[in-house]
């Protein structure tokens, strides 16, 4: 070998040794997990914060996500978050309620006016209390970022639209007392049931209904189980949650920290966007497969949920008045 080419090849041998341990540095799998399939908004912007991360971090992270329910009902998924079993989970606000009772304000019926209401609290400064109160609190999750449920209505086999028409009707709610009681004072029975239940519940009879939104609805094909009514109650306007296990949390530097946060802020708003657009076409799709879309006078059901508001608002009248005052 000349010199020249000797030169050459330990300079590529240095290069390479050089190049080994980047290429073998150890890389961190983000094991993130969701009720919802593949494509689903949540699972979409939840998937994007992985990649913006393993891009800003040179591969150091990477995130798998486990969509539609491989990892367990939302109630095994935040025990699973707590031990840092799943490193980050997008959870509904209900089943986080059970663990985190200050979180039910947002929890309650008919506690927003409506979507915008409960969008312009979540994005200000009472939002960002509640995810302070989850971070903070006994959970060991940290709240990153909120997103989206829209609108739950009721669906049953057989028509309703008043809380009589509800009696004697069994009503599969989340995991929380709170959405037992819900439903009770609605005028149905409410039943708590893991979402991966509820299917073979309404084939089988065990249950003669459920409650969720457009996309929930189709993407479960809980409506091709003859619950085809579907009444507009807006009973509840539950946002969701983007969390990260503490432990997972704890390992970060304060730089990663950071970048979690901000693109979890970022997965909030492509969220959003994405969960406009698919309320619209799960409806479309709803409606081209026979479900009777029903509106109801909602101050039927708000009145009656009245007692619900009483008992688990007690603690928080003034919070409960400042959601109010948001305009
Ligand atoms: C959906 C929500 C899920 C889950 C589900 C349920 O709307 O996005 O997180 O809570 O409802 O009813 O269990």
């Amino acid at each position: 070998m000349t010199f020249r080419r000797q030169l050459i090849a330990s300079a590529a041998l240095a290069a390479a040794t050089f190049a080994l341990p980047l290429a073998a540095q150890a890389q961190t799998i983000l094991k993130a997990a969701d009720v919802h399939p593949p494509g689903y908004p949540t699972v979409v912007a939840t998937e994007s914060l992985g990649k913006k991360l393993e891009a800003a971090t040179k591969g150091k992270f990477k995130m798998q996500m486990y969509p539609g329910s491989v990892l367990g009902d939302e109630k095994t998924m935040i025990e699973q978050t707590q031990i840092g079993a799943i490193n980050i989970l997008r959870t509904s606000l209900g089943p986080v309620g059970a663990v985190v009772p200050d979180v039910n304000v947002f929890n309650m019926p008919f506690v927003f006016r409506n979507e915008a209401h409960m969008r312009a609290v979540i994005d200000g400064p009472i939002g960002q209390e509640i995810l302070d109160k989850v971070s903070n609190g006994p959970t060991r999750m940290v709240a990153l970022a909120w997103m989206d449920g829209g609108s739950r209505h009721l669906y049953t086999k057989k028509p309703v639209k008043t809380p009589a028409d509800l009696k004697g009707v069994k009503v599969r709610m989340m995991g929380n007392p709170l959405f037992v009681d819900t439903m009770n004072a609605m005028g149905g029975n409410g039943i708590s049931m893991g979402y991966g239940e509820v299917f073979s519940a309404l084939q089988t009879g065990v249950i003669d209904g459920a409650e969720n939104n457009p996309p929930s609805l189709f993407t479960s094909n809980h409506y091709t189980t003859g619950t085809k009514y579907y009444a507009q109650t807006n009973h509840l306007i539950i946002p969701e949650m983007l969390v990260m296990s503490r432990v997972t949390w704890d390992k970060l530097s304060k730089e990663e920290q950071a970048l979690v946060k901000k693109f979890g802020r970022e997965a909030q708003f492509e969220q959003r966007a994405l969960w406009d657009k698919s309320v619209a076409d799960y409806t479309v799709k709803l409606k081209a497969a026979g479900v009777q879309f029903t509106e109801v006078d909602q101050k039927l059901f708000f009145d009656a949920t009245a007692p619900v508001r009483a008992k688990y608002g007690a603690p928080y009248a003034d919070l409960m008045k400042r959601i109010a005052d948001v305009k």
